[in-house]
């Protein structure tokens, strides 16, 4: 009979460690998912993805920051597959949280490698990466040797993560893997990242509960993808022969603003534009209403511009492809959004 292979995931109460558990469950695999201790400890995505009372599925609390701990969950989990997806994860936040930030999402990263060395040198370790290491753009579209220019604090504490990451695997042969990961979106984002804060509020503006969107640079453009297809690239970068770094991305590029006219679109609502910069603004094309406005507050000190990433290498070495269109997501996440507030449910 085969064992059941096991795997651990940091941050399963976030969007992708929740479909991450949900994709290793269906493959057979038995889970230790970690969340950390608050007042109010925040499972609705594993609730809305049904799989929080899984017999496969084990819950156990961790800080990222503590060492100790890591090291006590390495042999209490004693893992297959490790896969690192907790972090302080908001770049706008970063900014006001710099060194909490380097703690969490960088040295995190560390603690867990060093509780890999110390106890379970063979388990096979992924560590969420991001597009924002590219930060201010050196070339296009991004690969794997596109060189890295962070922009925020969190861009810098995922390269230090990055870094240590590689560094792992040439020093101590550990099998660690890196995705860089570009935006990947679902109904299941956060409510702070800008995708699902347009989708929550054109429902809400369709239902008469909110009057404008209110947002900061809407000329950012990010190559936004389906989250549960990112997850599965994840768990094929632990499945080769060889842990090397693999670009996940759609190579297709757009606005925010543009995100916003999809979203009312998905919502049967036409939008105009009018202005620029600071004084722009967005209003329903057939009864002239105000829908967007820009506020200063949703700028950010350093803005990343221009993101769109080329999976050429993943494709060929993973067999991994995205397959969803941002107009399928975009419809996904207003659908969802559009059901929650109608029923007053609001994640
Ligand atoms: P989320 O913000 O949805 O989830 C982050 C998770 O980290 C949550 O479970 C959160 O717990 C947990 N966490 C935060 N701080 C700590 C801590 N001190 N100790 C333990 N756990 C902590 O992020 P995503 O699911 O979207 O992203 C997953 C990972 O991938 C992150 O590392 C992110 O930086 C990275 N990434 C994401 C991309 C994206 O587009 N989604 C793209 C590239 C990389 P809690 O629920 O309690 O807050
Ligand atoms: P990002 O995602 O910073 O790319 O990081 P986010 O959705 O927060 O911002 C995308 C772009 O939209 C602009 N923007 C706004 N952003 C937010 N959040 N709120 C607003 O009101 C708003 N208005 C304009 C931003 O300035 C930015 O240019 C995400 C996170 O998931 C990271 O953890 C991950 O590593 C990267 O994606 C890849």
């Amino acid at each position: 009979m085969q064992t059941r292979k096991k795997a651990l995931v940091t941050g399963i109460t976030g969007q992708d460690g929740a479909y991450l558990a949900q994709l290793l469950l269906e493959k057979g695999y038995a889970v230790t998912g970690t969340y950390r201790r608050s007042s109010s400890v925040n499972f609705w995505r594993i609730e809305e993805l049904a799989i929080e009372a899984h017999p496969n599925l084990t819950l156990v609390e961790y800080d990222l920051t503590d060492l100790s701990s890591g090291i006590r969950l390495m042999e209490s989990a004693d893992p297959d597959e490790v896969y690192n997806l907790a972090a302080q994860s908001f770049v706008g936040v970063s900014f006001e949280q710099p060194v909490a930030t380097g703690t969490i999402t960088g040295l995190g990263a560390v603690n867990l490698l060093e509780s890999i060395r110390i106890v379970k040198p063979s388990a096979r370790f992924y560590q969420a990466s991001t597009s924002e290491m590219f930060g201010k753009v050196q070339s296009i579209p991004q690969v794997e040797e596109t060189p890295f220019y962070p922009r925020s604090p969190y861009g810098a504490a995922k390269l230090y993560a990055h870094w240590m990451t590689v560094n792992y695997r040439e020093s101590y042969g550990i099998f660690a893997a890196s995705g860089i990961l570009f935006n990947h979106e679902s109904p299941l984002r956060g409510r702070e990242f800008v995708t699902r804060k347009i989708t929550d509020s054109v429902a809400k503006i369709v239902l008469g509960k909110l009057d404008v969107l209110e947002l900061g640079n809407l000329d950012a453009k990010r190559d936004w993808g389906y989250a549960k297809e990112y997850v599965d690239g994840m768990w094929r970068m632990l499945q080769v022969d060889v842990p090397d770094t693999f670009v996940l991305a759609t190579n297709r590029t757009e606005s925010v603003r543009d995100f916003v006219t999809m979203a009312f679109k998905g919502a049967g609502v036409g939008i105009e534009w009018s202005g620029a910069g600071e004084s722009e603004t967005g209003h329903c094309s057939r009864s002239g209403k105000l829908l967007v406005r820009v506020s200063p507050k949703f700028y950010r000190p350093a803005e990343v511009e221009l993101l769109i990433g080329d999976a050429s290498k993943a494709r060929r070495v993973l067999g991994w492809a995205p397959d969803t269109t941002l107009e399928q997501l975009c419809a996904m996440m207003v659908e969802a959004d559009m059901r929650r507030n109608k029923i007053g449910v609001s994640f």
